[in-house]
């Protein structure tokens, strides 16, 4: 675990214009040797970033790349309220948090270029390659009791979003939620939430929204997501710089949850439906240790999954995995 060096931001910035620079003159505007130069080339090509290098002219980097930037982030923010932290490459954004014993009164704010043990729900894998994406968790610090937080982590993907169509208007016919914790655009999974409480002793408890954003990702080795997955850089045919969105993801999550807290997961309802990507489907809902197939009807007062069978019995699902079914 370790926070992103000053050299690569300056290193990157550089070589943002797509040309050829030669090692000695990055050496010279960085202040280190030209041998500290190839080192954080080929440290950066083994974080899987497409860089040339050509022994008369230098380097060149193929794509453009923005870097997590701690200034442009807080920028949009309150900062007193917050803590924010920024690592180079992390084992999970999520973990972290739940590890750190910091003051109950502050939201703290965890983003990673990289994650090694990203995580899913069940400990399925977050594939989380190195600045590509969003990798995001916020810990709210909450005096209300577990019993009132029915359906709060439903929050998380109409914050993305509410977050993405403030800063591309034109997503926003295409943005769906997915029961429990998917975006998605047009049937293809762009975010993943995963929510986990720490219940205190003294009755507080530490609640953490994890974000997975695909923004700028274009390839994922075959076998490393198992279901259709798509970007925004494919939505929109740009290359986005990930700041912004951060501050938008942050600023929304926030305001989602002082919702809540306030008026519940009912005042959501109507939102949520707008964005069902599961309205009048047929799916199949599978707990673990059973499937169960049937007409989707929506979604109640506590976030849980509506489903009436086949044989025309009415359930209700607090929790599983819902796959669309083609009949
Ligand atoms: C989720 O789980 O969708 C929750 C993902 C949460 C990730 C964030 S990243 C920041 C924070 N820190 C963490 O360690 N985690 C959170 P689930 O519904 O179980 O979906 C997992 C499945 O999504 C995998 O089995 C893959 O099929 C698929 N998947 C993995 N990586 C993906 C990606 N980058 N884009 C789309 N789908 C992916």
């Amino acid at each position: 675990m370790k926070k992103t060096n000053e050299n690569v931001h300056k290193l990157l910035k550089i070589l943002n214009d797509l040309e050829y620079h030669d090692g000695s003159n990055l050496g010279e505007a960085l202040g280190i040797t030209r041998a500290a130069i190839w080192k954080l080339i080929k440290k950066l090509k083994a974080y899987g970033i497409a860089i040339q290098s050509c022994q008369s002219k230098g380097y060149r980097l193929l794509k453009p790349l923005i870097l997590l930037d701690e200034k442009k982030i807080k920028a949009a923010h309150n900062t007193a309220k917050m803590h924010l932290e920024i690592f180079e490459k992390i084992d999970s954004t999520n973990d972290y948090l739940k590890k750190q014993a910091l003051s109950m009164q502050q939201i703290a704010i965890c983003l990673a270029e990289m994650q090694t043990a990203g995580k899913g729900r069940l400990n399925r894998e977050w594939y989380s390659p190195f600045a590509e994406n969003i990798y995001l968790s916020l810990r709210y610090p909450l005096t209300t009791d577990i019993s009132q937080l029915n359906g709060i982590s439903l929050l998380a993907g109409l914050a993305i979003c509410k977050a993405i169509e403030t800063l591309f208007p034109m997503l926003k016919p295409h943005l769906r939620v997915k029961w429990p914790n998917d975006v998605w655009i047009s049937g293809e999974k762009l975010a993943g939430t995963l929510m986990e409480i720490q219940a205190e002793s003294h009755g507080n408890c530490q609640i953490i929204f994890g974000i997975g954003l695909n923004v700028n990702m274009q390839q994922v080795p075959k076998t490393s997501i198992t279901q259709k997955w798509t970007a925004l850089t494919k939505a929109t045919n740009t290359y986005i710089d990930r700041n912004p969105l951060c501050a938008s993801l942050i600023t929304q999550l926030i305001a989602y949850i002082e919702r809540f807290l306030n008026k519940g997961f009912k005042d959501f309802q109507t939102e949520w439906k707008k964005r069902d990507a599961l309205t009048q489907r047929t799916l199949r809902l599978s707990t673990g240790t059973q499937d169960w197939e049937g007409d989707y009807l929506g979604i109640n007062a506590q976030g849980h999954l509506l489903l009436r069978t086949r044989q025309g019995k009415q359930l209700s699902f607090a929790a599983g995995d819902a796959t669309l079914l083609k009949y």
